[in-house]
């Protein structure tokens, strides 16, 4: 199979200033106590875990807060932090999983991504496994949770720049780059932005329909043609809450089982992934750790744990 390249690069991340429900700080402990490192160890991957980001980096910050953009100094704090980290971890050669934390993470993880990505001309191509689309800006969003805007501010929307503090100014990702996969929740304001931006989306209903594999084999196929690198970001709330109920925010008509390791293992076996967002798990609500044991055998299967060996490069799609 096509082994990721480089060294795999652990980071957590325990924020949880981007949502109002307490408990995604323990997300990275979680993951780590299901065994991800072991996991990851038995499927031959080299190991650099870098322990969890202070939330100390986030104290001391001035920049102001609001209605509609909770938190908002804290969330730029880490966001600068996290943007660092990564961009070193992919100069160092790694290939990086951060583990979350609640989804404002990624606008850390994507800056730095990109960073590199414009250092190393490479396109940058993003899949989003959410059930919410987390496109919405301080107008349109309902609850002022920086969790539901990273790609709004990643994708250059108006009132989001600021949480890229000082760096270079304009979007990250271009939103014709960004695939959202499996959402069911959108909001109003935000679902008319998606369409007037260009987002693509396979929502659940397209995915009742073709399955995964299609839609997914056309993402694939599309990265691939550009020479593209393609980010990951996980939102636990993508699988369905009977599986995965520890999350704040579970929307019923999730992902099954299969399909969310189908995803995993047609991604693992396009050679594409370079980096990884594993996010808004909460341990608090979960079910005797239910959730963090099935993100780690999602891991494992985009690591390329697989049933039987299988010829990939050559093998035809389907
Ligand atoms: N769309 C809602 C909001 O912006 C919910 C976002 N919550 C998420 N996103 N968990 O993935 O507040
Ligand atoms: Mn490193
Ligand atoms: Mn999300
Ligand atoms: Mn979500």
């Amino acid at each position: 199979p096509a082994a990721p390249r480089g060294p795999v690069a652990l980071l957590g991340v325990p924020v949880q200033a981007g949502t109002h429900q307490a408990g995604c700080l323990m997300g990275p402990a979680s993951l780590r106590t299901a065994g991800l490192g072991a996991a990851l160890a038995e499927l031959g991957c080299s190991l650099r875990d870098h322990g969890d980001l202070m939330p100390e980096l986030a104290a001391g910050t001035v920049a102001a807060s609001s209605p509609t953009l909770r938190r908002f100094g804290e969330v730029a704090a880490w966001t600068a932090a996290i943007a660092d980290r990564v961009a070193q971890c992919l100069r160092d050669g790694e290939v990086p999983v951060v583990l979350g934390g609640d989804h404002s993470l990624s606008m850390g993880s994507v800056d730095g991504v990109a960073r590199h990505c414009r250092e190393s001309g490479r396109e940058l191509f993003v899949i989003w496994l959410d059930a919410h689309a987390d496109f919405n800006t301080p107008e349109t969003s309902p609850s002022g949770n920086m969790h539901g805007m990273p790609l709004a501010a990643l994708c250059g929307e108006p009132g989001l720049e600021g949480v890229f503090g000082g760096g270079a100014p304009g979007p990250r990702v271009s939103p014709d780059h960004v695939h959202l996969f499996g959402i069911r929740s959108v909001d109003r304001g935000e679902r008319a932005l998606l369409n007037r931006r260009g987002v693509h989306v396979v929502d659940m209903r397209h995915i009742d329909e073709w399955g995964v594999a299609v839609p997914l084999r056309r993402i694939l196929d599309r990265v691939k043609a550009a020479g593209g690198w393609l980010h990951v970001s996980l939102d636990v709330d993508f699988l369905d809450p009977s599986l995965a109920p520890g999350v704040g925010t579970t929307v019923p008509g999730g992902a099954t089982y299969r399909e969310a390791h189908l995803i995993m293992e047609m991604i693992h076996d396009s050679g594409l992934m370079g980096s990884l967002d594993v996010v808004e798990l909460n341990p608090f609500l979960d079910d005797r750790g239910r959730s963090a044991l099935i993100l780690v055998d999602l891991v494992a299967s985009l690591f390329g744990r697989q049933v039987m060996d299988r010829a990939t490069a050559a093998a035809p799609a389907f």
